[in-house]
């Protein structure tokens, strides 16, 4: 993985890269309803992904000046009116933020703050934590996310059906959306008992009032049946990889 010194280049050398990945709406007919955003860095080896740089970040609190630089660009792309042209002035852009952020006691002002700079409602920005970022210091996250949403800013339950998901944390947490992990769809055309699983948890996520996104949508049976059982969009590699903001601009706004 990245060393400290690597990442403190990247910040100093403006290499703090967004990605985007589309959320694509099913009941809207395969309309781009958002995107999350994704950080890459740039390095003296190329760009590089979390998986390299994302432990060393949080454990160094170098989290805190990545995310506010990725932040800042996914909040252009709110901005931009060849998003916006392309893509309705609704369309939402998600962040996904570390449990010590939950724990920044700034974060809320200067998210508000950086938003207002453009002009971008705060309504079209959603965060997304997982609940092992939240169970860190359940109190206090608790809290950020509450303040964020007092104020607009929407919450994402991300990876859930993996790890711990706990039903009592999806039932109490302030959330406006989950996030299906990819492993809930995995083998369900060969196993019904994965489909039972999936089935459940999407009328359980309706039920409670969330809006479900399903991740890692890679074929079109997975898509149908996503689709059939009610799940409001997907993300997945069917649609498209996460892509420099560039290149969105140029493959994507030819079919919106
Ligand atoms: O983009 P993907 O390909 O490789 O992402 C891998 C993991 O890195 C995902 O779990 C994703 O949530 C995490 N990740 C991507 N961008 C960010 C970010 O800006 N902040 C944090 N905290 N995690 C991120
Ligand atoms: O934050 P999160 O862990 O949900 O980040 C999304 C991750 O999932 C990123 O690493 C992204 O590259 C990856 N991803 C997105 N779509 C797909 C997909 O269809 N298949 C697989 N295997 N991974 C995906
Ligand atoms: O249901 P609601 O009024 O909140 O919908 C608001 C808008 O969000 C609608 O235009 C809908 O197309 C769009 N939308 C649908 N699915 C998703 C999704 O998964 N994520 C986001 N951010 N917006 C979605
Ligand atoms: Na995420
Ligand atoms: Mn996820």
């Amino acid at each position: 993985g990245a060393g400290e010194q690597m990442i403190r280049e990247a910040l100093a050398h403006n290499g703090v890269r967004c990605f985007l990945q589309p959320i694509v709406s099913l009941s809207e007919g395969g309309r781009i309803v958002g995107f999350e955003a994704l950080m890459r860095l740039q390095t003296e080896f190329g760009i590089i992904g979390p998986e390299y740089f994302i432990e060393v970040a949080e454990r160094t609190a170098l989290i805190h000046p990545l995310s506010r630089h990725l932040l800042e660009q996914a909040i252009d792309v709110l901005a931009d009116p060849r998003f916006n042209t392309v893509y309705g002035s609704e369309f939402t852009v998600n962040v996904n933020l570390s449990s010590k952020q939950l724990l920044d006691a700034t974060l809320v002002e200067w998210l508000m703050s950086a938003l207002a700079r453009r002009h971008v409602a705060p309504t079209r920005l959603q965060v997304e934590v997982t609940e092992s970022s939240v169970l860190a210091e359940p109190q206090t996250a608790r809290l950020t996310l509450e303040a964020l949403r007092a104020r607009g800013i929407s919450i994402a339950l991300d990876d859930f059906g993996t790890g711990y998901s706990s039903l009592a944390q999806l039932c109490d947490l302030p959330l406006d959306t989950v996030k299906l992990d990819r492993c809930l769809v995995m083998h369900i055309e060969s196993d019904a008992r994965k489909r039972h699983v999936l089935v459940s948890m999407i009328e359980l996520c309706k039920r409670l009032g969330y809006r479900v996104v399903v991740e890692g949508v890679e074929d079109f049976p997975v898509l149908r049946t996503v689709r059939a059982l009610g799940g409001d969009s997907i993300q997945g590699f069917i649609y498209a990889r996460p892509l420099p903001v560039g290149r969105v601009i140029e493959e994507l706004s030819l079919f919106p």
